[in-house]
């Protein structure tokens, strides 16, 4: 899917050639046709890219439908830069992934009140958690997993926590924890691997069980890197549409989101 770039507004050189040579004239975003099997971040995300893209112009618009049309010549010697982010951070409740050791248990001190479990001495050295295979855009990425460990004394390793593509062949990022990384037994702790990605790519988030100590994983969290989380405040017409953005000078961005009264939302 070469274009499948464009879900995040990124298009590159390769690209660009391409829609040239299928003869594309124009490149319309429609917010409404927009469902969030098509992007983990907003239809506003992908509209900033686009709209920063050297080889498009904002002809027209009209909400919610924004009209590109793909220019002749690009800006010479700009490059293709993509520094898009969100407030939006991404939350895998990974006892719902696939895994390949352990069980999915009760767990009231876990978000959701379960968690995936490894149990020393019985479960197989494995996966606890893989997946989800989900295509995040260009950025720089924090992502933390909320681990517990049974024994917070021993040297052994008790979890190998990575960030892969390529169906796990590929590891981007990955760290190994011993019991003595976690400050306490029996509690919860958030662990942070970075990871930057130079195009879209799919990723998978994957605990690997030891075996030397109990192990429970809550949740798996990935956010952009320059995000303060929780902000202090969000910008509304950054997060998932509710209402219609229009442009407000009193805002504290130049644009405001704009709900019709009588309107019922529906989150998660
Ligand atoms: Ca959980």
């Amino acid at each position: 899917f070469p274009l499948y770039n464009l879900d995040f507004g990124e298009i590159r050189e390769k690209q660009y050639e391409l829609l040239k040579s299928l003869n594309v004239k124009y490149i319309t975003l429609h917010e409404d046709a927009f469902p969030y099997k098509v992007s983990p971040y907003p239809c506003r995300f992908t509209f900033k890219n686009l709209r920063a893209s050297k080889y498009l112009k904002l002809v027209a618009s009209e909400y919610p439908v924004w009209l590109f049309e793909v220019v002749d010549t690009p800006v010479a010697n700009s490059s293709d830069i993509f520094q898009q982010t969100s407030t939006m951070g991404v939350v895998y409740e990974v006892e719902r992934l696939p895994y390949k050791t352990g069980s999915r248990v009760d767990d009231p001190q876990a978000s959701e009140g379960t968690a995936a479990f490894g149990k020393a001495n019985r479960d197989d050295k494995d996966y606890l958690f893989f997946g989800p295979y989900r295509t995040f855009p260009t950025g720089k990425y924090n992502v933390i997993f909320r681990l517990k460990a049974g024994d917070s004394t021993t040297h052994a390793e008790v979890a190998k926590i990575d960030i892969s593509t390529g169906r796990g062949r590929t590891v981007l990022s990955e760290r190994a924890l011993r019991g003595t990384d976690f400050s306490a037994a029996n509690r919860y702790q958030d662990f942070l691997i970075p990871v930057d990605l130079n195009e879209p790519t799919r990723l998978e988030f994957r605990a690997y069980f030891c075996g030397n100590a109990d192990l429970w994983a809550d949740y798996v969290y990935i956010c952009f890197r320059d995000q303060e989380d929780p902000a202090k405040s969000y910008e509304a017409e950054e997060l998932f549409p509710i209402g219609l953005v229009k442009s407000d000078p009193d805002a504290s961005s130049g644009e405001a989101l704009f709900v019709g009264g009588g309107k019922e939302f529906e989150f998660g």
